[in-house]
Order: C-alpha cells, then structure tokens, then sequence
C-alpha cells in the first residue's frame, strides 16, 4: 500500500504517536547503496583538495570554519582519526564542563553564535561541548567542508618541489582502526589525498597528538622537537596565536602540536588560543595557495 505522509508536516502529529506511528516503506539495499554512492563519490572527487586539514578539534574547526567561510571556492577537506570530532574541546580542564575563552578570542563566540557569561577579562561558555557542537555544525553545513572522521592520516605525502625543496604535498590516511592495528597483519596499505597545502592540527596529546611534528622530524625536515614545556597562560596563549605557520612547505601548523614543534608552554584550560591560532592557521593557508601556481593539486612554482 502506497506510504499516505501525516495529514500535517510538524514532527508531533498527534496520530503519530497513539500507535500509529508508520515509516515510509524501504528496502535494506537502499539505505546501503545511499551512504555508499555518497561517501564514496566524496573520496573520489577529494583525492584531489586544495587544503586538508588534520585533525578536528578546536584549532582544526577553526581554522576550517575561517576557511571555508572565506573562500567558499576552496575544497577543503577535514581528516580526523576518531569517531567522535571536537578533540579535546568537549570538556573545560579537569572534566569540568564550563569553557574559559579569553578575550578578544571571545569575538569568535560571537561569529559562530555561542553565547557566554562575561566575566571581564575573559568569558565562560556554559558547556565546552555547545562551543565544539556549535562549531562543528557550522563547519559541516558549508557546502566545500567535508569530513572524514574514523580516518587517520598515517603518514605524510613529501616531494620534491620546483625549488628543490622538500615539500608536503598531501596526507596518506587509512582507517583509524587499521592505522592503530598495522601490528596484527601486514600489507594494510594506505591511501592518499592530494593538496598543495596541509593544516596539521594533530593537538599535544593521545594516540596521535603531535603527528605531523613527529613525521617531520623522522622525514628528516626537523632536527628534533621542542616539546612542550610548562603551563603558563599568559605566556602560552599568544605564543601558539602568534608563531603559528608554514613551519615546512606546505604544511602549515596550528593549536597545540606546535607546542610540541616549537617548544612553548602549554596553556591549561583556556581554549582562545585554539580559535585564533586555527583563525591564524586560515589566513596562512589562503596566502600560501595565493603565492604559488598549483596544478592538480601540485605546487608547480
Ligand atoms: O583538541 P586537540 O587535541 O588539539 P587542538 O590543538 O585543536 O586543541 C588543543 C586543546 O584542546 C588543548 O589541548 C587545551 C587548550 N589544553 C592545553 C593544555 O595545556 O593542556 O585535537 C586534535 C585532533 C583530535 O581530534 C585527534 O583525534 C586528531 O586531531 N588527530 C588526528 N586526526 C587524524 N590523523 C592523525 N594522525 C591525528 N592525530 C590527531
């Protein structure tokens, strides 16, 4: 019998819910065959970006938030290993929920719409987790954002470049559940995604943190790692706004792995730098895709 919808189109019909509730036919293959055309024709038409961001927590989001709301032409693409997106920014320190966000930081608050107590020098955000879900659907709902979440950038794409040079041209990703069992059977090769600009966005801490510096000191590009030293707000947070950089060509660096690269301090429980260093890590990005000719997703001068 052909679905009849609801007499009305608000989600509480009353006839709904005294027992009637009634879905619209489907067959199990559909539903397979929706996520599968869709993921899939995204990982086709993304082999090619023009900027990959690493990791989403909330230096990761705010730089893709900046980014694509800026340039809405850019593919942007977003690569984070866990399921869950948002990093460490579901929780304000020692798991209490509140967020503390420094001004001017706050002003970022105030673009993506998340409201906050002022408490002067800085302001409180209720629940660490209504900034990183704010944030996040803000992200996903930009048409050139995409992210793939469970997906962990294992390696890092480097070549030689035009000048000679040694050049990050991309990621090499696999599921995050193969990256994190490569010990339990062999030859669960990678795959790549291709952009003449990586925003490394890995953070401090966990499985993965500071991937990006790690790979570049074992790639040979860095001599070795700063490693972050101890907390000291004032000093942490312009630190990691103000350094953030092209810290390799092509891979630009943001949030707290650059503590690790750089060897600043570490700021504890207040999350302003993150947002302007992502902000930071944006700008950085449009201007190293302004000041080169990228051909298939190559720098070629
Ligand atoms: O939230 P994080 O860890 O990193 P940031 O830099 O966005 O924010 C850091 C912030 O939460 C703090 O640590 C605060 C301010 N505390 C400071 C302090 O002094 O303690 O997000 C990093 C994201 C996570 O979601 C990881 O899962 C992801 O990056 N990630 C990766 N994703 C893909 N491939 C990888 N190799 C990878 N490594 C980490």
């Amino acid at each position: 019998m052909p679905f009849e919808a609801p007499s009305q189109d608000n989600y509480d019909t009353t006839e709904n819910y005294d027992g009637g509730y009634k879905f619209a036919p489907i067959e199990e293959a559909e539903v397979s065959r929706a996520m599968i055309k869709r993921y899939f024709d995204t990982m086709y038409e993304r082999a090619v970006s023009d900027v990959v961001i690493v990791g989403a927590g909330s230096a990761g989001l705010s730089c893709a938030y900046h980014l694509g709301k800026t340039r809405p032409d850019l593919k942007i693409t977003i690569v984070e290993a866990n399921v869950a997106p948002g990093g460490g920014a579901w929780l304000g320190g020692q798991l209490m929920t509140p967020m503390v966000v420094r001004k001017p930081a706050h002003l970022f608050l105030k673009e993506v719409g998340v409201p906050f107590e002022d408490e002067g020098a800085f302001v409180v955000v209720k629940h660490a987790a209504l900034f990183t879900s704010t944030l996040l659907s803000r992200v996903l709902s930009m048409d050139n954002v995409v992210m793939m979440n469970a997906t962990a950038v294992e390696d890092l794409v480097i070549r030689e470049d035009f000048q000679g040079r040694q050049r990050v041209g991309g990621v090499v990703t696999n599921w995050t559940l193969v990256a994190l069992n490569h010990d339990t059977q062999s030859c669960m090769d990678p795959n790549t995604i291709t952009a003449p600009v990586v925003v490394s966005a890995t953070g401090h801490d966990g499985p993965m943190g500071a991937f990006s510096a790690k790979r570049l000191v074992s790639a040979g590009l860095l001599k070795e790692l700063g490693n972050m030293r101890g907390l000291d707000m004032n000093r942490a947070e312009p630190a990691i706004v103000n350094n953030t950089r092209e810290v390799a060509p092509g891979l630009i660096m943001t949030g707290m792995e650059l503590s690790e690269h750089d060897g600043c301090n570490r700021m504890g429980p207040t999350f302003g730098a993150m947002m302007a260093s992502g902000i930071k890590a944006a700008k950085e990005a449009m201007r190293a895709l302004d000041t080169h000719t990228i051909t298939k997703g190559k720098v070629v001068a």
